[in-house]
């Protein structure tokens, strides 16, 4: 399951621009994935010498284009919305376009709300559903969306934002916002993206756009001579971990040596259910240990055999950074 990612924001913000340096120009009809960088899979690799290395992967979905419902619409399927400002060009105002963009975003979701408001409501009247608490939710919705506020800012019960979440709400998303600077105002982006707080993740989209067309060391020194340490899907990757409350664990073995999406906090048997829906069914335990000490001994199989996997019950919380052999029974 790749982690599902949409480009939002202003008429020539440079989501585009970014779409194509973040797939290497590789997406098609606006859609790509990615490879997640992550330079413990290939330590890892590095030491087991697998068949295959798989890294964990990214669905990128550029704004379509079409009218503002239908760009807003479509990041209504995402995991983590990237929110895109112009901070280049003439007059940047990237702190408007976005308070415009959550306005938008609010908007849209009012109207969903307000239907199925309508709805229940009715439903409530004759008698068809209790749903007392469905309709407190919604109304308090409609109250925060109201004042343009997004849903992700309404403080809720986990049940209770459940009973939102079939309306697939844009403003209750994970959010990352990126400030696309123009390359001459590397490395910070100068003071159109600093009105955008330190939480904006600076990327110069079109230059990183031409830097796929480059060989990896080349761009590497490219990057160096305008002072940026990483590239640009390296930072919008991390963001989107974090905003999106996603951890990385490891599988390793001959045949592969793979990277894991997990959502933080997940007990081992749904991380296990990551890999495959059976595994969290049957799961009978968890054999982990760490990036380092797999490293250090080569394989999973030389840890087990001195008795230096940790052997975790249904209760373990999965970590970042885990390497993990999940023992499942049929
Ligand atoms: N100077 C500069 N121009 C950019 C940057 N990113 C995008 N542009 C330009 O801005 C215009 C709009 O970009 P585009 O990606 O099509 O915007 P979209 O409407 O959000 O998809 C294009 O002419 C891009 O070349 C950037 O980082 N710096
Ligand atoms: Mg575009």
């Amino acid at each position: 399951m790749p982690v599902s990612v949409a480009l939002i924001g202003a008429d020539g913000s440079g989501k585009t621009t970014l779409f194509n340096a973040l797939t290497r120009g590789r997406g098609a009809d606006g859609v790509g994935m990615v490879d997640v960088p992550d330079e413990r899979l290939q330590r890892l690799a590095d030491a087991v010498k697998p068949k295959k290395v798989v890294a964990a992967q990214v669905r990128i979905a550029d704004a379509p284009a079409g009218s503002k419902a239908q760009r807003i619409g479509a990041a209504r399927e995402a995991d983590v919305v990237l929110k895109v400002a112009r901070c280049f060009g003439p007059e940047p105002d990237p702190a408007a376009e976005l308070a415009t963009l959550e306005v938008d975003l609010a908007i849209t979701d009012l109207a969903t709300v307000e239907k199925r408001l309508e709805l229940v409501e009715r439903e409530v009247r004759v008698g068809k559903k209790a749903g007392t608490e469905e309709l407190e939710v919604l109304r308090r919705a409609r109250e925060h969306l109201d004042a343009g506020r997004p849903l992700s800012e309404l403080s809720l019960e986990p049940g209770q934002r459940a009973l939102l979440a079939p309306l697939f709400p844009v403003s209750a998303k994970p959010a990352v916002v990126v400030a696309n600077v123009d390359e001459a105002l590397l490395p910070d982006g100068g003071a159109a993206a600093a009105t955008l707080g330190p939480e904006a993740v600076v990327v110069p989209a079109r230059l990183e756009a031409e830097l796929v067309e480059l060989d990896p060391a080349e761009a590497a020194e490219y990057r160096s001579s305008y002072g940026l340490r990483a590239g640009g899907l390296d930072a919008v990757a991390g963001a989107v971990w974090r905003a999106g409350g996603l951890i990385t664990y490891f599988t390793a073995g001959e045949p592969e040596v793979r990277a894991w999406p997990c959502d933080r906090d997940s007990p081992a048997p749904v991380a296990a259910g990551v890999i495959h829906t059976d595994f969290e069914k049957h799961f009978i335990r968890a054999e982990v240990t760490s990036v380092d000490d797999l490293v250090a001994a080569g394989s999973m199989d030389a840890l087990r055999a001195a008795g230096k996997l940790r052997v975790e019950g249904r209760e373990y919380r999965v970590q970042d950074g885990d390497v993990v052999f999940f023992r499942v029974g049929r």
